[in-house]
């Protein structure tokens, strides 16, 4: 039984401790995304009661119609990190450009944030898990506001990276390189605290997630993967259990807490898949590969791609690494 409880902002200071020369500053970012998580979370869990859900009538770049609740968690997010002062520059979902905060006290700032403030919301009326999904990199520039250049680096260059799933209860899990470790916030006093120290993809993983509706248009090693965790095996726990939420931080937390891999392939009509690789590909695979296991898009480490545009899309492969690496030799094989 645990005795003590530790905080998400106790746990941040005590990691950041062990670095002599940290001046604070990851700190208080983190503590501006939790602070901007729990006021999302609020709003979430009014979903039903406010009149809340529904559209805002304007589309964002994708083309996708903007929910009100995908405003307002980017509100929210954009305005806790210009508040905080940590931040000179933020890449999100909803935004086409680079927002570079100018003014003279967040110039100040040290990293830049991609950001998809609210993931899966197309589940939001159905009262389905959604999630935020963060990366945190330095800035490459050196002064004034942030720029598309700082926004563009490889997932190598990540200091944190992290998710906040709003489900049957509100986790933030995140990785400064050291391990994951996840925080359930408690409602009666909003506090996240320590409740999944040390995440790490089980030994023994029986799951796959993908949307199966596009079979006909995958690749046909993804085809021939799909068959293969449906065939009989005893030794490899097949068939394996099929389970996709259509959310890809469910997805993916459901994956890593019972081991699973998620499957987002590419096909003839669109190539690069749906997932983004700034702001949903690269954070997930920093996670992943802190906790045991891979992220690829088919044939390269996601964390090594170099991005080219803030809204580019990848196919995405994440899981245990023994299963991502027999997808892998099913998309070899096929060449
Ligand atoms: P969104 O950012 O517009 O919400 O789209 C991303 C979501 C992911 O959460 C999820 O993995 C995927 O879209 C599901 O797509 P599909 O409905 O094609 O299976
Ligand atoms: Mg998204």
């Amino acid at each position: 039984m645990r005795y003590k409880i530790k905080t998400l902002t106790e746990f941040i200071i005590e990691r950041q401790a062990q670095y002599p020369h940290a001046k604070g500053a990851l700190t208080r970012l983190l503590n501006d995304i939790a602070t901007a998580a729990k006021i999302v979370n609020r709003e979430i869990n009014a979903a039903g009661l406010v009149d809340i859900l529904g559209t805002v009538g304007r589309e964002n770049i994708q083309g996708e119609t903007q929910k009100k609740l995908d405003v307002f968690a980017n509100d929210m997010f954009i305005t806790a990190l210009k508040g905080g002062g940590e931040c000179c520059a933020i890449a999100s979902e909803e935004n086409e450009k680079v927002i570079s905060f100018q003014n003279e006290f967040s110039e100040l700032g040290k990293y830049v944030i991609a950001i998809d403030p609210l993931d899966g919301s197309s589940n939001i009326e159905a009262n389905v898990s959604i999630g935020t999904i963060f990366s945190i990199y330095r800035r490459i520039t050196e002064a004034g506001g942030g720029t598309l250049e700082d926004l563009l680096q490889p997932g190598l260059n990540l200091v944190a990276a992290g998710y906040i799933i709003y489900g049957s209860s509100t986790m933030l899990v995140y990785t400064t390189g050291k391990g994951v470790n996840g925080f359930t916030l408690d409602p009666s006093v909003g506090i996240f605290c320590l409740s999944h120290p040390e995440m790490r993809f089980p030994e023994t993983a029986s799951i796959y997630s993908v949307n199966e509706g596009n079979y006909i248009h995958f690749p046909q090693g993804v085809k021939n993967y799909i068959k293969y965790c449906q065939e009989e095996e005893s030794a490899t726990l097949r068939p394996f259990t099929s389970r996709y939420i259509g959310s890809l931080v469910a997805d993916f937390h459901r994956n890593l807490i019972k081991g699973g891999i998620f499957l987002y392939p590419g096909t003839a009509k669109n190539p690069n898949g749906k997932l983004r690789l700034l702001y949903e590909c690269k954070p997930i695979a920093y996670i992943a590969e802190q906790a045991g296991g891979k992220a690829s898009d088919g044939s390269r480490r996601i964390m090594e791609i170099m991005p080219e545009s803030l809204h580019q899309r990848s196919p995405f492969y994440t899981g245990p690494k023994w299963m991502v690496e027999k997808l892998e030799e099913f998309l070899h094989r096929e060449g």
